[in-house]
């Protein structure tokens, strides 16, 4: 199979299908339209789910992910990456290491871990992961119980840390250009897109914002 890896270092845009805000039955459909609207990564987080039903729904979105050409990633599951086919697996500064993660995935996966602080972000380094989270820049009912990091941060990290930094956090099209301003390349993007009337123009219209930026 093509090695879909090299494609995080362009991509700009990674959504989310977090059964949160989308149903199971949804979330093939809101996937097709994501990746119709221009997204470049596609994650599917599903906490409060059983890995069985996480692994079949994962089964379903992986097809669409590889017709799309675009990598697919199982939150916090890394075990289920070879049994579903998936690309990778993300995990949380509160769960297992990169290393670990890994190893469960098994050879070749792409492993990205979430980090909410400078520190977190330089830190990360020593794991070597395919990519990290940055955030969450703003307040979001997506991860309320994390206190928001703002923007003041954003260059300094993307100086420091050569890996894709996907900054996160309450970002919408509104206030993409405020966070590109602030240095971001990249971003993940889920209520905004998963709640859009139009999911398709909103990716677009994000993507498009995305597209002028320059590494
Ligand atoms: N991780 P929304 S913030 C899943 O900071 C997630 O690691 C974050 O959702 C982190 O775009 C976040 O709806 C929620 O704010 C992102």
């Amino acid at each position: 199979m093509e090695k879909i890896g090299p494609q995080l270092a362009t991509a700009r845009l990674y959504g989310i299908v977090d059964l949160g805000y989308v149903s199971e039955s949804a979330a093939p459909d809101i996937a097709r339209r994501m990746l119709e609207g221009g997204v470049d990564v596609v994650q599917l987080r599903a906490k409060q789910f059983s890995p069985s039903r996480i692994s079949a729904l994962a089964r379903l979105l992986v097809p669409i992910c590889q017709a799309g050409k675009v990598p697919f990633l199982i939150n916090d599951h890394p075990e289920l990456v070879s049994d579903t086919g998936a690309d990778g697996a993300h995990v949380g500064q509160d769960d297992m290491t990169v290393a670990q993660a890994r190893t469960l995935a098994g050879p070749g996966a792409l492993i990205g871990k979430s980090t909410h602080s400078q520190a977190q972000a330089l830190a990360s380094l020593e794991e070597s992961p395919d990519y990290i989270g940055f955030g969450p820049l703003f307040a979001t009912p997506t991860k309320a119980e994390y206190a928001p990091i703002g923007l003041t941060d954003i260059g300094a990290v993307h100086g420091q840390v050569a890996l894709p930094i996907f900054c996160i956090g309450g970002i919408k099209r509104e206030n993409l250009s405020n966070v590109l301003s602030a240095g971001a390349k990249r971003v993940v993007i889920v209520s905004g897109i998963l709640q859009a009337e139009d999911v398709v123009a909103y990716c677009r219209e994000c993507r498009a914002q995305l597209s002028s930026i320059l590494d």
